[in-house]
C-alpha cells in the first residue's frame, strides 16, 4: 500500500472556490451531479485529478460540454484543462444502503448520511479531497417526501419545494469556506428538539437535535449542554457562532462519536440520548463533553481548519484541550483532571510505548483513519495545556486570539499554532516543539536529598526509543512543584513551575527546618512517568495532606502501584500502609465525595501491568483482589458507613449527586470484596430499586463480577426491560465482556451468538469484542483463546466495516509486553490477519506494524 509523507507536501495544483452539488436521494441508487468552479494554482500544465472511491464517471462536461477527454487513474478521475479557470460538472450514482463502511454517505435506521472526515467525501462525488482545498457551497436536496420528510444540509437553509411523484427537495448555502471532509447531509423522518442561542454580538441562531420521534424525550440535556457550550467559547475564548442556525442529528450507526460538518454535526446517538432510566452519569458527563468538543471544532478545526491531515492534532488536540477545561469548569475541576489523565494512562501511553507509537504531529501514514489516535487527541491535548501553564492564562488568551485571528478562513500547521504561542507569549518554543516531532512518553526520575538544612532535587529525563526514532533529544518539562514538612505537614515554599530542558538537571532548597517530602508533577503538569524517591510514607502523608488534589490522588495511586507490583513480584501482602491511607481519605468529611471514590479506587490490572517488565496477568488479578478483598475487610465498617452516607439519593443530575453514586458504587464493590455475606443481595437491591442507570449499572457490574444466582437473575431482568433500545443492550454486552470471572471467554464466545450481538454496528462491536481485548485478564488467557477469538472476529468486521476494525487491533499489538508463550500466540493471530486475502489497509496498517 502507498505511504503518504508530511515531507511530501504540496500545495493544491487546482483550487476550489465553489461547488454545487445536487442530490437525488435513494438509498438504492442516489444520483449525485456536481459542479465545480476551478482554478489554477500557480503556473503549471498538469491537469486536474479529482479523488473518487468506488464511483463511476456517468458523465464530464468542461464549461458546459459534454467531453470524453478525461481518464481513470485508479480510483481518481483525471481531466487535462488549458485554461485557468472552468467549471467541471460530473455525474455518479451511489447505493448508500449498501455501504456498511460507515464512510461517505450511508443508511442508518432508515435514514441516509454522511460521514466525510477524513476521506469519505470521494465516495460520494469526484473532487480534491484535501483539507487544504476549501470552498463554498451550495447544496439541493431531493428526495421522497414521506421516507425523508427532513432533508438537512450544512449551512443555512434557502429554499425547498414539492416535486410530483411524492419528493420534495431543499436547497442549503454554507457561505464559510471549508473544506469536502466538513460537508454533510442527512435526510430522514426526524424531528428536532429545538431552541435558541443570543450570541454576544446579539444574533439569534436556532438549534435543532435531531432524532426519530421516539427519542426526542432524550435529548435535553444535549440541548443543554450546547448552549452552555456556546456561552463557554464566547466568555473563555472570545469566540461566536456565525451561522443562524446549529442543528446536530443523532446516528445509530457511526465509527467514532460524533462528526463536527459545519452547521451540521451528525452525532453516534450515544452520545446525544440521556435520561436517567438509560444513561448513567458517565454518559451524561460524555454527552456534555462530545456536544461540546463538536461545536469548539467550529472555530478550532472549521473557521481554521488543517492544511493536511499530519496537522491533525491542530484541531483535535485543541479541541480536547477545550472541551477538558469547558468540562472542568463545569463541575470538580479536579475529578475531571483526575479521570482524564486516567484516560490518558489507560489509552496513550501504551500506545506510546508500544509498536503504533507515532509523534502528535505523524511523518507518514498509510491509512489517515487510523491516526485518530489517543496520542493524536490527548497527548496533544496535553502540548496544548503545557504550552497555557508556560504562558499563563492571559498570554495563552492573546496566543489564541491572535491564532483565531491570522488564520480564519485558512487551512493551518501546528507550526502555525506554535509561532502564535511564542509571539503573543514572548517565549522561544524551539525546544518545547520537539514535543510535535517526538514519540514516546518521557520519564524523569526525581531524587530528593536531604543535607542538614538544605535539599538537593536531581531531576534526570529520558524519552525511550519507539518505532523509527531510536534516539531522542530531550524535552521541555514543565513540572509544578512544591515541598512539604514531614513532620508539621506544612508547605515549605509556594508551589513552583520549573522547566526541565537538560537530560539532567538540580534544585538546591535552603534554610529547610524539617525534613521535606517532595510533591512533584503537580496537576499532571507535564504527560510524564515520574519515579521519585518516595516512600510509602512520603506517598501516605501526602495522600492525606497535599494541598493540590491532583498530586494527592497521585501519592495514592503510587502507594497502591507500589504496593501491587511488590506483591506481583515477590509475592508480599503488607498492605497495612495502603489500608491506612485509604481509611484516612474514605473518613475525611471534608473530601468531595467524587475525589473520594476516585482516590480509594485500585490501579487497574493493565496498569498495574505497564509498570513491569513482564505482564503476568493472572498474578496481577491475584495481587489486585486480594488488595481489595483486604481493604474490603479491614474497613467493611467504612464502606458501609459511606455506602449509606450515599444511599438518600434522589436522581439529580449535579456534581455533589453524581460524586454521592459513585463512592456508592465504589463502596459495594469493597463490600462484595470483602467476602460480606449480604453483599450480593445488597447489590441487588441497588440493581432493583435503582431509579436511575448509574445505580443500576453499580449493581449489576458488581453481580457479574461474581457467582450468585442473583448474578443472571439480574442480567435477564436488565435484557428483558431494556431489549429494543440499542445503547443500553451494549452495556448489557460490555459488562459481560468486562467481568473478571474465570469463564469470561466463554460467555463472550457465548455472546456472539447471541440475537442481538451483530458487527454491522459499531457500538455493539466495540461493547463485546473492544472491551473483551481490554479485559487483561480474560483476553490474556494463557490458552490463547482469547486472542484468536478477537482476530477471528476482527478480520470477519474488516469485511464490513475496516475503520471499527482496524481500531481495535492495538490490544493484540502488546504482544512484546507478554511472556514468550503469549506473544507467540498473540503474533500468531496478527499474521493470520496480514495474510487474510482482501485485507483492507486500514487492517493492514495496523496489524503489520503491530508485528514488528
Ligand atoms: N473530527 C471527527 C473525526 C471523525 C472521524 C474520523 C475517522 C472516521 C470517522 C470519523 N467520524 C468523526 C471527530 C472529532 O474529533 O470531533
Ligand atoms: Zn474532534
Amino acid at each position: 500500500p502507498n505511504v503518504t509523507r508530511r515531507e511530501d507536501y504540496n500545495e493544491p495544483d487546482w483550487r476550489v472556490p465553489e461547488i454545487a452539488l445536487d442530490l437525488d436521494l435513494d438509498p438504492a441508487a442516489t444520483r449525485v451531479r456536481t459542479t465545480l468552479w476551478v482554478e489554477r494554482g500557480g503556473v503549471h500544465d498538469r491537469p486536474l485529478r479529482l479523488d473518487g472511491d468506488g464511483l463511476t464517471a456517468l458523465s464530464v462536461k468542461v464549461d458546459g460540454a459534454e467531453t470524453m477527454d478525461w481518464h481513470m487513474d485508479g480510483p481518481n478521475l483525471v481531466v487535462p484543462l488549458s485554461g485557468s479557470a472552468h467549471t467541471i460538472e460530473t455525474e455518479v450514482e451511489i447505493a448508500p444502503e449498501r455501504n456498511t463502511q460507515l464512510q461517505g454517505l450511508y443508511a442508518s435506521s432508515g435514514m441516509l448520511c454522511t460521514q466525510c472526515e477524513a476521506e469519505g467525501f470521494r465516495r460520494i462525488t469526484f473532487f480534491p479531497d484535501r483539507p487544504d482545498v476549501l470552498s463554498r457551497y451550495k447544496v439541493k436536496l431531493t428526495a421522497d417526501k414521506t421516507r425523508f420528510p427532513v432533508l438537512l444540509a450544512n449551512g443555512d437553509p434557502i429554499a425547498q419545494g414539492e416535486l410530483d411523484g411524492g419528493k420534495h427537495w431543499a436547497e442549503w448555502h454554507d457561505p464559510f469556506l471549508k473544506p469536502s471532509y466538513l460537508f454533510a447531509l442527512v435526510a430522514g423522518d426526524l424531528v428536532a428538539n429545538r431552541g435558541t442561542f443570543t450570541t454576544m454580538s446579539g444574533r439569534e441562531v436556532q438549534l435543532g437535535i435531531w432524532v426519530r420521534a421516539p427519542d426526542l424525550a432524550k435529548t435535553d440535556h444535549a440541548l443543554h449542554a450546547l448552549k452552555l457550550s456556546m456561552a463557554w467559547d464566547e466568555k473563555v475564548y472570545g469566540r461566536e457562532y456565525d451561522l443562524d442556525v446549529f442543528n446536530i442529528v443523532a446516528v445509530d450507526d457511526f465509527n467514532f462519536g460524533a462528526m463536527e460538518n459545519k452547521g451540521l454535526n451528525v452525532f453516534n446517538s450515544r452520545y446525544i440520548l440521556a435520561d436517567p432510566d438509560t444513561a448513567t452519569d458517565y454518559d451524561y458527563d460524555a454527552i456534555a463533553a462530545v456536544v461540546a468538543h463538536e461545536y469548539f471544532h467550529n472555530w478550532s478545526g472549521n473557521r481554521v481548519t488543517c492544511r493536511d491531515w499530519f496537522q491533525l492534532s491542530l484541531k483535535e488536540g485543541f479541541t480536547v484541550f477545550r472541551d477538558q477545561s469547558f468540562s472542568a469548569d463545569q463541575g470538580s475541576a479536579a475529578v475531571k483532571r483526575i479521570e482524564d489523565v486516567r484516560g490518558l494512562r489507560a489509552s496513550q501511553f501504551p500506545e506510546d510505548a508500544g509498536p503504533l507509537a507515532h509523534p502528535v504531529r505523524p511523518d507518514e501514514y498509510i491509512e489517515i483513519s487510523n491516526f485518530y489516535t489517543a496520542t493524536i487527541y490527548n497527548k496533544g491535548a496535553e502540548v496544548i495545556r503545557m504550552m497555557a501553564t508556560i504562558l499563563g492564562p492571559e498570554k495563552f488568551r492573546a496566543a489564541t486570539d491572535l491564532y483565531f485571528d491570522r488564520f480564519d478562513g485558512t487551512a493551518a500547521t501546528c507550526e502555525d499554532f506554535v509561532q502564535c504561542m511564542e509571539q503573543a507569549g514572548g517565549v522561544d518554543l524551539t525546544q518545547f516543539r520537539r514535543w510535535y516531532s517526538q514519540a514516546g512518553t518521557p520519564r524523569v526520575s526525581a531524587t530528593l536529598a536531604q543535607e542538614g538544612g538544605r535539599a538537593r532535587l536531581s531531576l534526570r529525563q529520558l524519552v525511550p526509543p519507539t518505532p523509527g526514532q531510536p534516539v531522542k533529544e530531550p524535552m521541555v518539562l514543565p513540572l509544578k512543584l512544591k515541598l512539604f514538612g514531614g513532620f508539621t505537614g506544612r508547605p515549605m515554599c509556594d508551589e513552583q513551575l520549573i522547566l526541565l530542558k537538560e537530560d539532567a538537571q538540580e534544585l538546591l532548597f535552603e534554610n529547610l527546618s524539617e525534613t521535606p517530602v517532595l510533591s512533584i508533577n503537580r496537576g499532571f503538569s507535564a504527560p510524564i512517568v515520574v519515579e521519585t524517591n518516595r516512600t510509602a510514607k512520603d506517598l501516605a502523608f501526602l495522600s492525606a495532606h497535599d494541598d493540590d488534589p491532583f498530586a494527592r490522588y497521585e501519592a495514592m495511586q503510587q502507594l497502591m502501584l507500589d504496593t501491587l507490583v511488590t506483591s506481583v513480584t515477590n509475592g508480599g501482602t503488607d498492605h497495612a500502609a495502603v489500608i491506612e491511607a485509604v481509611r484516612n481519605t474514605l473518613t475525611d468529611s471534608a473530601l468531595d465525595r467524587a475525589f473520594v471514590a476516585e482516590a480509594v479506587l485500585l490501579p487497574s490490572d493493565s496498569f498495574i501491568g505497564d509498570q513491569m517488565a513482564v505482564v503476568e496477568p493472572e498474578a496481577i488479578f491475584r495481587a489486585r483482589e486480594a488488595l481489595r478483598a483486604d481493604l474490603g475487610k479491614a474497613l467493611e465498617a467504612e464502606w458501609r458507613a459511606a455506602y449509606e452516607g450515599s444511599l438518600a439519593n434522589r436522581f439529580e443530575y449535579s456534581p455533589s449527586a453524581k460524586g454521592a453514586r459513585r463512592l456508592k458504587t465504589v463502596s459495594l464493590g469493597y463490600i462484595a470484596a470483602s467476602g460480606a455475606a449480604d453483599a450480593d443481595q445488597l447489590a441487588f437491591d441497588q440493581f432493583s430499586l435503582a431509579d436511575n442507570m448509574t445505580d443500576r449499572q453499580g449493581g449489576l457490574t458488581t453481580l457479574v463480577n461474581g457467582a450468585s444466582p442473583l448474578r443472571e437473575e439480574a442480567l435477564e431482568a436488565f435484557y428483558q426491560r431494556y431489549q429494543g433500545n440499542g445503547l443500553v443492550l451494549d452495556k448489557w454486552f460490555q459488562a459481560q465482556a468486562l467481568s473478571t470471572r474465570e469463564d469470561t471467554a466463554e460467555m463472550v464466545e457465548r455472546l456472539v451468538a447471541h440475537r442481538d450481538f451483530t458487527l454491522s454496528n459499531p457500538n455493539r462491536a466495540r461493547s463485546l469484542i473492544g472491551a473483551f481485548s481490554v479485559n487483561q485478564r480474560a483476553f490474556h488467557d494463557v490458552s490463547g483463546r482469547g486472542y484468536r477469538f478477537v482476530a477471528d472476529q476482527l478480520i470477519a468486521l474488516d469485511k464490513l466495516n475496516p475503520q471499527t476494525a482496524a481500531k481495535l487491533i492495538p490490544p493484540l499489538g502488546r504482544w512484546k509486553r507478554f511472556d514468550e508463550a503469549r506473544a507467540a500466540k498473540m503474533r500468531a493471530e496478527l499474521e493470520r490477519i496480514v495474510a487474510t486475502p482482501g485485507l483492507s489497509k486500514d487492517m493492514f496498517e495496523q496489524a503489520s506494524k503491530s508485528l514488528d
